[in-house]
């Protein structure tokens, strides 16, 4: 069996060879917090850091590592004009003077990692633009809406280690070969089902929550009796690339929606480096994205750490639940 490497793929995609040897950088960088996560406890690594990021949250050391491993990596790539990390407040120029053609790339360098204590998947998500005209090096020159993404993806860190990529052509997933040490491809062109009977909330939030979530919710749950004539499953992870990665596999819809809870900041997942990439990857697989009340990727961004709701995945439910909003 010939077995098909990230680099064949790419170049049997045609990308170009600045966003091929990027989307490799980003592998290798991935590649190595995999490595950290891997050995878990016994790299000393688990547990929380003594530093907070800018959203206020308690960082686990694994955050900061796997943030500084990215910088090292994919920030010495010498097209990268930018990087701009979850656990970062202020966007990491490398270059002084960002001319068209250099990259931006978006990252959250470990996502879920509350799932780290208790060795469940995390992994990283990652977006990549172009600037399109030179620049001043300034907070307002990275914040560039979705649609414009040219490259989007994420590493899943579980039982292996996956790494799911869109260059605009499809989606497809890779595999960690240990032996050889590549990304061969194992999921090729991958597609969401529209239709689904799975969704992932995390319920706990339910007296939080707007009307439509709670009444879609409600009629998901009346089952085959109810209005939406169909029994529904229900799965939450709380870890987004390993919700994401099993709707891109077998499909269902992932709701991170804005609530009472988190109104003020305008959601929980952050536009730019969670919303976006996984958007543009379940677009990219047949699926949709939306806030509810519009496509995700269409958001005009205000800050490079906006958060958005998030409601993705099998296009006919996501436009069921858009219909519930609408009413
Ligand atoms: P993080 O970036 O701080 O890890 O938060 C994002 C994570 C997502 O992976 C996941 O979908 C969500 O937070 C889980 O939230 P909750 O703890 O409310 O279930
Ligand atoms: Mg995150």
């Amino acid at each position: 069996m010939t077995q098909t490497t990230l680099r064949a793929q790419l170049q049997g995609q045609k990308t170009d060879t600045d966003l091929l040897m990027l989307m490799e950088d980003i592998a290798t960088a991935c590649q190595m917090i995999a490595d950290r996560v891997r050995h878990g406890a016994f790299a000393g690594v688990l547990g929380t850091a003594n530093t907070e990021n800018i959203q206020g949250e308690t960082q686990k050391e694994l955050d900061v590592i796997s943030d500084e491993i990215f910088q090292q990596i994919v920030g010495a790539n010498p097209t990268v004009a930018a990087l701009v990390s979850e656990e970062v407040d202020e966007v990491n120029w490398r270059k002084q003077s960002p001319q068209a053609g250099d990259f931006v790339v978006y990252y959250d360098p470990l996502d879920g990692s509350s799932n780290l204590d208790v060795n469940l998947s995390v992994g990283t998500i990652f977006s990549i633009v172009r600037l399109d005209a030179a620049t001043a090096p300034d907070a307002a020159a990275v914040q560039i809406k979705g649609t414009q993404q040219i490259a989007a993806g994420y590493a899943i860190y579980g039982p292996s280690t996956g790494l799911v990529i869109t260059v605009g052509q499809g989606v497809d997933g890779f595999t960690h070969h240990p032996g050889s040490g590549e990304f061969l491809l194992t999921q090729p062109a991958m597609n969401i089902p529209p239709q689904t009977q799975e969704f992932a909330i995390n319920t706990s939030r339910y007296d939080l929550w707007e009307a439509p979530v709670r009444k879609y919710i409600d009629d998901c749950l009346r089952g085959a009796s109810g209005p939406r004539a169909k029994k529904f499953n229900m799965r939450w992870c709380a870890s987004m690339v390993a919700d994401v990665h099993r709707i891109l596999i077998r499909g269902g819809v992932f709701l991170y929606p804005k609530d009472s809870g988190n109104a003020a900041q305008g959601g929980k997942l952050r536009l730019m480096y969670e919303a976006n990439p996984m958007g543009m990857l379940v677009e990219q697989a047949g699926g949709a994205s939306s806030t509810g009340r519009g496509r995700i990727m269409e958001v005009d961004p205000t800050g490079h750490h906006q958060r958005v709701p998030v409601i993705l995945g099998s296009r006919d439910e996501v436009a069921v639940i858009e219909e519930y909003y609408r009413d």
